[in-house]
C-alpha cells in the first residue's frame, strides 16, 4: 500500500477528487499553504494499492493546469511592503507536487 500526497491548485481540487471518487479512489483533502506565495493550496491524501499508483498520478495530471501567475516578490527586504509590490515575479501554479509515500500498515477500525 502506498500513500500519494499531492499539492494542488485550490481550483483544481474539485475535478480532481471528482474523478478520483468516481474510479474508486478514498480522498482525504486538507486545507494547505504554501511556502512560497504563502496563499491557501490544497493536499489531497490519497491510500491505494502500488498497482494502483499510476492510475492516481494520470488522473491528478490529467485534471490539474498549469497557469502563470504575477505575485508579490515577497523574499524581497521589506516582504509584502509597497517596494516588493512594486516589482512581481511571474510564477507558474498549478499542476502538481505529488510524494509516494510507503505504507507500513493499513487499518479502519
Ligand atoms: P508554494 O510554495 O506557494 O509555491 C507556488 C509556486 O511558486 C511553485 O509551484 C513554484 O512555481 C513557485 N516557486 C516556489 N518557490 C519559488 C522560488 N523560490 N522562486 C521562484 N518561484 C518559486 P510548485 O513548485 O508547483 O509548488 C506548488 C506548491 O507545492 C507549493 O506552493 C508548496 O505548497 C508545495 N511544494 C512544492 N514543493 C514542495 C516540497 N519540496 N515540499 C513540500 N511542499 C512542496
Amino acid at each position: 500500500m502506498k500513500l500519494i500526497l499531492a499539492i494542488i491548485s485550490d481550483e483544481d481540487s474539485n475535478p480532481v477528487i471528482s474523478e478520483l471518487g468516481k474510479e474508486g479512489f478514498g480522498v482525504t483533502k486538507l486545507c494547505s499553504t504554501g511556502g512560497f506565495l504563502r496563499s491557501g493550496n490544497t493536499t489531497i491524501m490519497v491510500g491505494a494499492d502500488e498497482e494502483k499508483v499510476p492510475e492516481v498520478i494520470d488522473i491528478i495530471r490529467r485534471k490539474c493546469k498549469t497557469r502563470k501567475k504575477a505575485v508579490p516578490n515577497l523574499d524581497m527586504p521589506g516582504g509584502a511592503g509597497v517596494m516588493s509590490m512594486a516589482f512581481p515575479v511571474e510564477v507558474t501554479v498549478g499542476g502538481a507536487t505529488v510524494f509516494v509515500l510507503n505504507v507500513e500498515r493499513f487499518e479502519k477500525l
